[in-house]
Protein backbone atom coordinates (compact mmCIF):
# COMPACT_ATOMS: atom_id res chain seq x y z
CA UNK A 1 0.00 0.00 0.00
CA UNK A 2 1.25 3.34 -1.25
CA UNK A 3 1.84 5.47 1.96
CA UNK A 4 2.39 8.60 0.77
CA UNK A 5 3.29 12.04 3.44
CA UNK A 6 0.10 13.82 3.15
CA UNK A 7 1.64 17.49 2.63
CA UNK A 8 0.13 17.83 -0.86
CA UNK A 9 -2.16 20.81 -1.34
CA UNK A 10 -4.25 21.87 -4.10
CA UNK A 11 -5.19 25.50 -4.54
CA UNK A 12 -8.83 26.37 -4.84
CA UNK A 13 -9.55 26.90 -8.04
CA UNK A 14 -8.48 23.38 -8.90
CA UNK A 15 -11.86 21.32 -9.81
CA UNK A 16 -12.60 17.70 -7.77
CA UNK A 17 -15.55 15.89 -9.88
CA UNK A 18 -16.14 11.99 -10.85
CA UNK A 19 -17.55 10.62 -13.75
CA UNK A 20 -19.30 7.96 -15.44
CA UNK A 21 -20.96 7.74 -18.75
CA UNK A 22 -24.70 7.23 -20.19
CA UNK A 23 -24.79 3.09 -21.27
CA UNK A 24 -22.21 2.49 -17.83
CA UNK A 25 -25.20 3.69 -15.47
CA UNK A 26 -28.37 4.61 -17.07
CA UNK A 27 -30.28 1.53 -17.32
CA UNK A 28 -34.11 1.73 -18.78
CA UNK A 29 -32.47 0.96 -22.37
CA UNK A 30 -35.87 0.92 -24.22
CA UNK A 31 -37.41 3.42 -22.03
CA UNK A 32 -38.02 7.11 -23.12
CA UNK A 33 -37.98 6.41 -26.81
CA UNK A 34 -34.62 5.62 -26.27
CA UNK A 35 -33.09 3.56 -29.85
CA UNK A 36 -31.02 0.75 -29.64
CA UNK A 37 -27.10 1.13 -29.83
CA UNK A 38 -24.64 -0.86 -30.69
CA UNK A 39 -23.53 -2.10 -27.09
CA UNK A 40 -27.13 -3.29 -26.80
CA UNK A 41 -26.89 -5.13 -29.68
CA UNK A 42 -23.24 -6.04 -28.56
CA UNK A 43 -24.02 -7.35 -24.99
CA UNK A 44 -27.19 -9.42 -25.96
CA UNK A 45 -24.79 -10.78 -28.84
CA UNK A 46 -24.08 -14.28 -26.82
CA UNK A 47 -20.24 -14.75 -25.67
CA UNK A 48 -19.43 -10.89 -26.46
CA UNK A 49 -19.36 -9.81 -22.56
CA UNK A 50 -18.65 -11.58 -18.75
CA UNK A 51 -21.51 -13.09 -17.85
CA UNK A 52 -23.48 -11.84 -20.96
CA UNK A 53 -24.22 -8.69 -18.51
CA UNK A 54 -25.78 -5.80 -20.45
CA UNK A 55 -26.48 -2.46 -19.66
CA UNK A 56 -30.29 -3.00 -19.55
CA UNK A 57 -30.51 -1.47 -15.70
CA UNK A 58 -26.88 -0.87 -15.26
CA UNK A 59 -27.08 1.34 -12.14
CA UNK A 60 -30.61 2.46 -12.53
CA UNK A 61 -29.60 6.31 -12.55
CA UNK A 62 -32.21 7.20 -15.45
CA UNK A 63 -34.97 6.62 -12.11
CA UNK A 64 -32.51 7.62 -9.59
CA UNK A 65 -30.73 10.66 -11.11
CA UNK A 66 -31.81 13.13 -8.56
CA UNK A 67 -30.93 11.12 -5.47
CA UNK A 68 -27.50 10.39 -7.81
CA UNK A 69 -26.59 14.31 -7.54
CA UNK A 70 -28.42 14.56 -4.20
CA UNK A 71 -25.12 11.97 -3.32
CA UNK A 72 -22.55 14.28 -5.55
CA UNK A 73 -23.71 17.17 -3.34
CA UNK A 74 -22.84 15.04 -0.08
CA UNK A 75 -19.18 13.74 -1.82
CA UNK A 76 -18.28 17.31 -2.48
CA UNK A 77 -18.30 16.61 -6.24
CA UNK A 78 -17.11 20.56 -7.51
CA UNK A 79 -18.36 18.78 -11.32
CA UNK A 80 -19.95 15.91 -12.56
CA UNK A 81 -18.53 14.25 -15.88
CA UNK A 82 -21.14 12.48 -17.89
CA UNK A 83 -22.45 11.21 -21.03
CA UNK A 84 -25.21 11.40 -23.14
CA UNK A 85 -26.65 8.80 -25.13
CA UNK A 86 -27.12 9.46 -29.06
CA UNK A 87 -29.75 6.84 -29.46
CA UNK A 88 -31.87 8.54 -26.45
CA UNK A 89 -31.60 12.18 -28.53
CA UNK A 90 -31.65 10.14 -31.91
CA UNK A 91 -32.99 6.88 -31.80
CA UNK A 92 -32.18 6.34 -35.10
CA UNK A 93 -28.84 8.47 -35.53
CA UNK A 94 -30.44 11.08 -37.48
CA UNK A 95 -34.09 13.33 -38.11
CA UNK A 96 -35.96 15.11 -34.83
CA UNK A 97 -35.04 15.13 -31.63
CA UNK A 98 -36.93 12.74 -29.21
CA UNK A 99 -37.93 14.55 -26.56
CA UNK A 100 -38.03 12.34 -23.53
CA UNK A 101 -34.43 11.84 -24.10
CA UNK A 102 -33.60 15.70 -24.13
CA UNK A 103 -35.47 16.50 -20.79
CA UNK A 104 -34.03 13.97 -19.17
CA UNK A 105 -30.33 15.47 -19.73
CA UNK A 106 -32.35 18.91 -19.35
CA UNK A 107 -33.04 17.79 -15.99
CA UNK A 108 -30.28 16.49 -14.90
CA UNK A 109 -28.51 19.84 -16.35
CA UNK A 110 -30.61 21.55 -14.01
CA UNK A 111 -29.97 19.30 -10.85
CA UNK A 112 -26.48 19.66 -11.41
CA UNK A 113 -26.82 23.17 -11.36
CA UNK A 114 -29.07 23.92 -8.30
CA UNK A 115 -26.15 21.75 -6.53
CA UNK A 116 -23.47 23.98 -7.67
CA UNK A 117 -22.46 21.24 -9.84
CA UNK A 118 -20.34 21.94 -12.95
CA UNK A 119 -21.94 20.02 -15.50
CA UNK A 120 -19.30 18.34 -18.18
CA UNK A 121 -21.43 16.57 -20.97
CA UNK A 122 -19.52 14.26 -23.58
CA UNK A 123 -21.30 14.02 -26.53
CA UNK A 124 -20.30 9.94 -27.43
CA UNK A 125 -18.91 7.81 -24.90
CA UNK A 126 -19.47 4.82 -27.40
CA UNK A 127 -23.35 4.06 -27.64
CA UNK A 128 -23.66 4.72 -31.48
CA UNK A 129 -27.41 4.44 -32.75
CA UNK A 130 -27.08 0.99 -34.04
CA UNK A 131 -29.05 2.32 -37.08
CA UNK A 132 -25.73 4.59 -38.33
CA UNK A 133 -23.38 1.01 -37.42
CA UNK A 134 -26.22 -0.80 -39.93
CA UNK A 135 -24.69 2.24 -42.20
CA UNK A 136 -21.49 1.81 -41.94
CA UNK A 137 -20.50 2.99 -38.88
CA UNK A 138 -17.31 5.40 -37.90
CA UNK A 139 -15.15 3.95 -40.88
CA UNK A 140 -17.72 5.84 -43.00
CA UNK A 141 -18.00 9.75 -43.75
CA UNK A 142 -21.87 9.69 -42.86
CA UNK A 143 -21.31 9.40 -39.37
CA UNK A 144 -19.55 12.21 -38.76
CA UNK A 145 -22.17 14.02 -40.22
CA UNK A 146 -24.92 12.91 -38.36
CA UNK A 147 -22.36 13.71 -35.07
CA UNK A 148 -22.53 17.29 -36.12
CA UNK A 149 -26.04 17.72 -36.34
CA UNK A 150 -26.52 15.89 -33.02
CA UNK A 151 -24.18 17.94 -31.35
CA UNK A 152 -26.36 21.04 -32.48
CA UNK A 153 -29.36 19.62 -31.59
CA UNK A 154 -27.78 19.35 -27.93
CA UNK A 155 -26.55 22.78 -27.89
CA UNK A 156 -29.05 24.25 -28.82
CA UNK A 157 -31.29 22.80 -26.18
CA UNK A 158 -28.87 22.58 -23.22
CA UNK A 159 -26.24 25.71 -24.45
CA UNK A 160 -24.62 27.53 -21.92
CA UNK A 161 -26.41 25.47 -19.04
CA UNK A 162 -23.26 23.11 -19.92
CA UNK A 163 -19.97 24.36 -18.58
CA UNK A 164 -17.92 22.19 -20.46
CA UNK A 165 -18.87 20.41 -23.62
CA UNK A 166 -16.71 17.44 -24.58
CA UNK A 167 -17.13 15.91 -27.83
CA UNK A 168 -15.90 12.43 -28.09
CA UNK A 169 -14.25 10.10 -25.41
CA UNK A 170 -11.33 8.01 -25.77
CA UNK A 171 -11.88 7.89 -29.88
CA UNK A 172 -9.30 4.94 -29.83
CA UNK A 173 -11.35 2.83 -27.81
CA UNK A 174 -14.18 3.72 -30.59
CA UNK A 175 -11.76 3.07 -33.28
CA UNK A 176 -9.34 0.35 -32.54
CA UNK A 177 -11.56 -1.82 -30.10
CA UNK A 178 -14.60 -1.49 -31.58
CA UNK A 179 -13.41 -1.74 -35.24
CA UNK A 180 -9.51 -3.66 -35.21
CA UNK A 181 -9.62 -6.07 -32.13
CA UNK A 182 -13.52 -6.25 -31.74
CA UNK A 183 -13.60 -6.90 -28.17
CA UNK A 184 -15.72 -3.87 -28.14
CA UNK A 185 -19.26 -3.14 -29.66
CA UNK A 186 -19.45 -3.34 -32.87
CA UNK A 187 -17.30 -6.05 -32.55
CA UNK A 188 -15.80 -5.62 -36.18
CA UNK A 189 -11.97 -6.80 -36.97
CA UNK A 190 -10.14 -4.82 -40.15
CA UNK A 191 -7.35 -2.55 -39.82
CA UNK A 192 -8.47 -0.52 -42.17
CA UNK A 193 -11.92 -0.22 -41.05
CA UNK A 194 -10.54 1.13 -37.91
CA UNK A 195 -8.18 3.36 -39.08
CA UNK A 196 -11.02 5.48 -41.08
CA UNK A 197 -12.93 4.49 -38.49
CA UNK A 198 -10.15 6.94 -36.69
CA UNK A 199 -10.44 9.85 -39.25
CA UNK A 200 -14.22 9.76 -38.91
CA UNK A 201 -13.64 10.74 -35.15
CA UNK A 202 -11.28 12.79 -35.71
CA UNK A 203 -14.15 14.55 -38.23
CA UNK A 204 -16.74 14.33 -36.16
CA UNK A 205 -14.82 15.95 -33.08
CA UNK A 206 -13.92 18.94 -35.39
CA UNK A 207 -17.40 19.08 -37.12
CA UNK A 208 -19.16 19.29 -33.70
CA UNK A 209 -16.63 21.41 -32.25
CA UNK A 210 -17.35 23.98 -34.61
CA UNK A 211 -21.26 23.45 -34.52
CA UNK A 212 -21.27 24.11 -30.99
CA UNK A 213 -19.26 26.92 -30.95
CA UNK A 214 -21.35 28.66 -33.63
CA UNK A 215 -24.58 27.62 -30.91
CA UNK A 216 -22.85 28.51 -27.50
CA UNK A 217 -19.89 31.31 -28.76
CA UNK A 218 -17.85 31.40 -25.69
CA UNK A 219 -20.33 30.34 -23.11
CA UNK A 220 -19.01 26.95 -22.44
CA UNK A 221 -16.11 25.51 -23.06
CA UNK A 222 -15.04 22.93 -25.56
CA UNK A 223 -13.03 20.22 -25.12
CA UNK A 224 -12.47 16.12 -25.70
CA UNK A 225 -11.19 13.69 -23.95
CA UNK A 226 -8.00 11.30 -25.18
CA UNK A 227 -7.09 8.06 -23.52
CA UNK A 228 -3.40 8.92 -23.88
CA UNK A 229 -0.45 6.30 -23.54
CA UNK A 230 2.65 6.13 -21.97
CA UNK A 231 4.83 3.87 -23.88
CA UNK A 232 8.17 2.59 -22.83
CA UNK A 233 10.62 0.44 -24.84
CA UNK A 234 11.60 -2.86 -23.32
CA UNK A 235 15.04 -2.60 -23.58
CA UNK A 236 16.16 1.22 -24.09
CA UNK A 237 19.32 0.42 -25.71
CA UNK A 238 17.33 -1.31 -28.74
CA UNK A 239 16.77 0.38 -31.81
CA UNK A 240 14.37 -1.75 -32.31
CA UNK A 241 12.10 -1.04 -29.34
CA UNK A 242 12.57 2.38 -29.87
CA UNK A 243 11.13 2.51 -32.95
CA UNK A 244 8.15 0.09 -31.68
CA UNK A 245 7.24 3.00 -29.36
CA UNK A 246 7.45 5.55 -32.31
CA UNK A 247 5.10 3.25 -34.13
CA UNK A 248 2.74 2.87 -31.21
CA UNK A 249 2.64 6.50 -30.16
CA UNK A 250 1.62 7.40 -33.62
CA UNK A 251 -1.64 4.89 -33.64
CA UNK A 252 -2.27 5.77 -30.29
CA UNK A 253 -1.46 9.43 -29.71
CA UNK A 254 -0.30 11.51 -32.38
CA UNK A 255 -3.31 9.68 -34.83
CA UNK A 256 -5.48 12.12 -32.32
CA UNK A 257 -3.53 14.81 -30.99
CA UNK A 258 -1.88 16.41 -34.22
CA UNK A 259 -5.39 16.31 -36.08
CA UNK A 260 -6.85 18.00 -33.59
CA UNK A 261 -4.08 20.21 -32.33
CA UNK A 262 -1.63 20.66 -34.84
CA UNK A 263 -4.18 19.97 -38.02
CA UNK A 264 -1.97 17.59 -39.89
CA UNK A 265 -1.60 13.90 -39.31
CA UNK A 266 1.82 12.18 -38.90
CA UNK A 267 4.13 11.64 -41.88
CA UNK A 268 5.10 7.98 -40.13
CA UNK A 269 1.63 7.13 -39.23
CA UNK A 270 0.66 7.20 -43.06
CA UNK A 271 3.71 5.04 -44.02
CA UNK A 272 3.71 2.81 -40.74
CA UNK A 273 -0.17 1.65 -42.46
CA UNK A 274 0.35 2.17 -46.09
CA UNK A 275 -0.30 -1.33 -46.71
CA UNK A 276 -3.80 -1.36 -45.20
CA UNK A 277 -4.62 2.38 -46.20
CA UNK A 278 -4.21 4.94 -48.16
CA UNK A 279 -5.82 7.53 -46.34
CA UNK A 280 -8.20 8.49 -49.41
CA UNK A 281 -10.92 9.17 -46.73
CA UNK A 282 -9.32 12.20 -45.96
CA UNK A 283 -10.73 15.45 -47.86
CA UNK A 284 -9.67 18.67 -48.50
CA UNK A 285 -10.17 20.90 -45.48
CA UNK A 286 -11.12 18.23 -43.15
CA UNK A 287 -7.71 18.51 -40.89
CA UNK A 288 -8.59 22.77 -40.58
CA UNK A 289 -12.09 21.31 -39.95
CA UNK A 290 -10.80 18.62 -37.41
CA UNK A 291 -8.38 21.36 -35.53
CA UNK A 292 -11.46 23.20 -34.32
CA UNK A 293 -9.84 25.39 -31.09
CA UNK A 294 -10.40 23.82 -27.76
CA UNK A 295 -10.13 25.71 -24.27
CA UNK A 296 -9.12 22.36 -22.40
CA UNK A 297 -7.98 18.48 -22.88
CA UNK A 298 -9.15 15.84 -21.65
CA UNK A 299 -6.64 13.07 -20.42
CA UNK A 300 -7.84 9.84 -19.18
CA UNK A 301 -4.94 7.72 -17.55
CA UNK A 302 -4.78 4.42 -15.97
CA UNK A 303 -1.55 2.67 -16.42
CA UNK A 304 1.89 2.48 -19.16
CA UNK A 305 2.48 0.16 -22.07
CA UNK A 306 5.54 -1.31 -22.83
CA UNK A 307 6.67 -2.56 -26.48
CA UNK A 308 9.29 -4.66 -28.30
CA UNK A 309 9.69 -5.14 -31.90
CA UNK A 310 8.95 -8.39 -32.58
CA UNK A 311 12.29 -9.58 -35.13
CA UNK A 312 12.60 -12.93 -35.39
CA UNK A 313 10.75 -16.15 -35.13
CA UNK A 314 9.88 -17.47 -31.69
CA UNK A 315 6.87 -16.41 -29.45
CA UNK A 316 4.92 -13.02 -29.68
CA UNK A 317 3.85 -11.52 -26.12
CA UNK A 318 0.38 -10.46 -25.66
CA UNK A 319 0.12 -8.62 -22.38
CA UNK A 320 -3.32 -9.44 -20.85
CA UNK A 321 -6.43 -7.17 -20.62
CA UNK A 322 -8.31 -5.53 -23.33
CA UNK A 323 -6.94 -2.26 -22.96
CA UNK A 324 -4.59 -0.48 -23.40
CA UNK A 325 -2.59 -3.46 -24.48
CA UNK A 326 -4.25 -5.63 -26.49
CA UNK A 327 -2.04 -6.19 -29.68
CA UNK A 328 -4.73 -6.93 -31.69
CA UNK A 329 -5.84 -3.59 -31.77
CA UNK A 330 -3.51 -2.37 -33.48
CA UNK A 331 -3.36 -1.84 -36.80
CA UNK A 332 -0.23 -2.59 -39.23
CA UNK A 333 1.46 -3.84 -35.89
CA UNK A 334 1.61 -7.43 -35.87
CA UNK A 335 5.41 -7.19 -35.27
CA UNK A 336 5.23 -5.31 -31.70
CA UNK A 337 5.14 -7.36 -28.84
CA UNK A 338 3.04 -5.99 -25.80
CA UNK A 339 4.81 -7.13 -22.46
CA UNK A 340 3.60 -7.88 -19.34
CA UNK A 341 4.83 -5.24 -17.30
CA UNK A 342 6.42 -4.96 -13.48
CA UNK A 343 3.09 -5.02 -10.83
CA UNK A 344 1.18 -3.95 -9.05
CA UNK A 345 -1.35 -4.41 -10.47
CA UNK A 346 -5.51 -3.64 -10.21
CA UNK A 347 -8.39 -5.88 -10.93
CA UNK A 348 -8.62 -5.37 -14.65
CA UNK A 349 -4.24 -6.61 -14.64
CA UNK A 350 -3.34 -3.07 -15.82
CA UNK A 351 -0.10 -1.98 -13.84
CA UNK A 352 0.00 0.33 -11.18
CA UNK A 353 2.30 3.15 -11.98
CA UNK A 354 1.63 6.83 -11.22
CA UNK A 355 4.95 8.07 -12.62
CA UNK A 356 3.36 7.50 -15.96
CA UNK A 357 0.60 10.20 -14.60
CA UNK A 358 2.96 12.28 -14.15
CA UNK A 359 4.88 11.47 -16.95
CA UNK A 360 2.00 11.59 -19.42
CA UNK A 361 0.78 15.28 -18.38
CA UNK A 362 4.30 16.36 -18.88
CA UNK A 363 5.30 15.56 -21.97
CA UNK A 364 1.71 16.71 -23.92
CA UNK A 365 1.81 20.12 -21.83
CA UNK A 366 5.80 20.38 -23.13
CA UNK A 367 4.70 19.61 -26.70
CA UNK A 368 1.04 22.07 -26.31
CA UNK A 369 1.95 24.39 -23.94
CA UNK A 370 -0.47 26.54 -24.60
CA UNK A 371 -3.36 24.27 -24.16
CA UNK A 372 -4.71 23.94 -20.12
CA UNK A 373 -5.27 19.94 -19.15
CA UNK A 374 -7.72 18.36 -17.34
CA UNK A 375 -8.01 14.55 -15.91
CA UNK A 376 -10.99 13.55 -17.00
CA UNK A 377 -10.89 10.14 -15.52
CA UNK A 378 -8.66 8.16 -13.38
CA UNK A 379 -9.20 5.22 -10.91
CA UNK A 380 -9.17 1.32 -10.89
CA UNK A 381 -11.01 -1.25 -10.23
CA UNK A 382 -10.83 -3.85 -7.51
CA UNK A 383 -12.32 -6.83 -5.57
CA UNK A 384 -14.33 -5.03 -3.11
CA UNK A 385 -16.04 -6.80 -0.23
CA UNK A 386 -18.17 -5.47 2.43
CA UNK A 387 -17.13 -6.15 5.46
CA UNK A 388 -19.07 -6.98 8.93
CA UNK A 389 -19.19 -3.53 10.15
CA UNK A 390 -21.04 -2.74 6.18
CA UNK A 391 -18.61 -1.23 4.96
CA UNK A 392 -16.14 -1.42 1.67
CA UNK A 393 -12.23 -1.23 2.86
CA UNK A 394 -11.26 -0.09 0.00
CA UNK A 395 -7.80 0.36 0.84
CA UNK A 396 -6.13 -0.46 -2.44
CA UNK A 397 -8.44 2.01 -4.41
CA UNK A 398 -7.55 4.79 -2.34
CA UNK A 399 -3.81 4.18 -2.14
CA UNK A 400 -4.21 4.08 -5.89
CA UNK A 401 -5.94 7.26 -5.83
CA UNK A 402 -3.34 9.28 -3.28
CA UNK A 403 -0.51 8.06 -5.75
CA UNK A 404 -1.66 9.28 -8.79
CA UNK A 405 -3.41 12.52 -7.39
CA UNK A 406 0.22 13.13 -5.47
CA UNK A 407 1.27 12.63 -9.45
CA UNK A 408 -0.51 15.00 -10.84
CA UNK A 409 -0.01 17.52 -7.77
CA UNK A 410 4.13 17.00 -9.14
CA UNK A 411 3.06 17.95 -12.41
CA UNK A 412 1.40 21.05 -11.47
CA UNK A 413 4.81 21.58 -9.64
CA UNK A 414 6.78 21.09 -12.95
CA UNK A 415 4.64 24.27 -14.27
CA UNK A 416 2.23 21.98 -15.80
CA UNK A 417 -1.07 24.07 -16.34
CA UNK A 418 -3.60 20.85 -14.87
CA UNK A 419 -6.94 22.45 -14.01
CA UNK A 420 -8.68 19.51 -12.48
CA UNK A 421 -9.33 15.38 -11.58
CA UNK A 422 -12.32 13.37 -12.21
CA UNK A 423 -11.88 10.24 -10.26
CA UNK A 424 -13.30 7.49 -12.47
CA UNK A 425 -15.83 6.02 -11.61
CA UNK A 426 -18.63 7.79 -9.49
CA UNK A 427 -20.09 4.78 -8.95
CA UNK A 428 -19.75 0.86 -9.58
CA UNK A 429 -20.80 0.37 -13.44
CA UNK A 430 -21.01 -1.39 -16.56
CA UNK A 431 -17.39 -2.37 -17.76
CA UNK A 432 -17.90 -3.45 -20.90
CA UNK A 433 -16.55 -6.22 -22.20
CA UNK A 434 -16.07 -7.38 -18.58
CA UNK A 435 -19.52 -6.58 -17.70
CA UNK A 436 -20.35 -5.91 -14.06
CA UNK A 437 -17.81 -7.71 -12.29
CA UNK A 438 -15.18 -5.41 -12.62
CA UNK A 439 -15.55 -2.50 -10.17
CA UNK A 440 -14.21 0.88 -10.15
CA UNK A 441 -16.72 2.99 -8.63
CA UNK A 442 -15.93 5.31 -5.11
CA UNK A 443 -19.30 4.31 -4.02
CA UNK A 444 -20.55 0.78 -4.41
CA UNK A 445 -23.83 -0.35 -6.18
CA UNK A 446 -25.30 -3.48 -4.99
CA UNK A 447 -26.76 -5.09 -8.31
CA UNK A 448 -29.17 -7.09 -6.76
CA UNK A 449 -30.86 -4.01 -4.85
CA UNK A 450 -29.33 -1.03 -6.29
CA UNK A 451 -28.83 0.05 -3.59
CA UNK A 452 -25.46 3.19 -2.88
CA UNK A 453 -23.41 2.71 -0.23
CA UNK A 454 -19.98 4.61 0.36
CA UNK A 455 -16.70 2.98 0.19
CA UNK A 456 -13.96 4.30 2.38
CA UNK A 457 -12.62 5.87 -1.11
CA UNK A 458 -15.63 8.14 -1.19
CA UNK A 459 -15.09 9.29 2.30
CA UNK A 460 -11.71 9.91 1.63
CA UNK A 461 -12.09 11.48 -2.00
CA UNK A 462 -14.97 13.76 0.13
CA UNK A 463 -12.17 15.35 2.42
CA UNK A 464 -9.68 15.49 -0.33
CA UNK A 465 -12.09 17.88 -1.82
CA UNK A 466 -13.21 19.17 1.74
CA UNK A 467 -9.56 20.01 2.51
CA UNK A 468 -7.28 20.22 -0.95
CA UNK A 469 -4.82 18.52 1.01
CA UNK A 470 -4.59 14.59 -0.14
CA UNK A 471 -5.42 12.07 3.45
CA UNK A 472 -3.43 9.78 3.92
CA UNK A 473 -4.46 6.02 2.95
CA UNK A 474 -5.07 4.92 6.57
CA UNK A 475 -6.83 7.99 7.74
CA UNK A 476 -9.65 6.05 4.58
CA UNK A 477 -10.95 3.57 7.61
CA UNK A 478 -11.80 6.39 9.96
CA UNK A 479 -13.34 8.99 7.95
CA UNK A 480 -17.15 9.08 7.95
O1 LIG B 1 -14.97 2.26 -17.88
C1 LIG B 1 -14.05 2.82 -18.75
C2 LIG B 1 -14.58 4.11 -19.32
O2 LIG B 1 -15.78 3.93 -19.96
C3 LIG B 1 -13.59 4.68 -20.32
N1 LIG B 1 -12.27 4.77 -19.77
C4 LIG B 1 -11.75 3.62 -19.08
C5 LIG B 1 -12.74 3.12 -18.05
C6 LIG B 1 -12.18 1.88 -17.34
O3 LIG B 1 -11.95 0.85 -18.26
Amino acid sequence: MTSLPTSRTFPDDFLWGAATASYQIEGGATEGGRGPSIWDTFSHTPGKTLNGDTGDVAADHLHRMVDDVAMMKDLGLQAYRFSIAWPRIQPTGSGAANRAGLDFYSRLVDELRSHDIKPVATLYHWDLPQALEDAGGWPVRDTALRFEDYARLLATELGDRVDTWTTLNEPWCSAYLGYGSGVHAPGRTDGADALAAVHHLNLAHGLAGRAIREVVGDHAQLSVTLNLHVIRPDDPQRPEDLDAVRQIDALANRAFLEPMLDGRYPADLLQDTAALTDWSFVQDGDLETIAVPIDVLGINYYSTTRVRRHTEGGAVERADGHAPSAASAWPAADDVDFLRQPGPYTAMGWNIDPTGMTELLTSVSATYPHIPLMVTENGAAFVDEVSADGRVHDDLRVSYLVGHIDAVGQAREAGVDVRGYFVWSLMDNFEWAYGYDRRFGIVRIDYETLERTWKDSAYWYRELVRTRRLPSVESARDLS
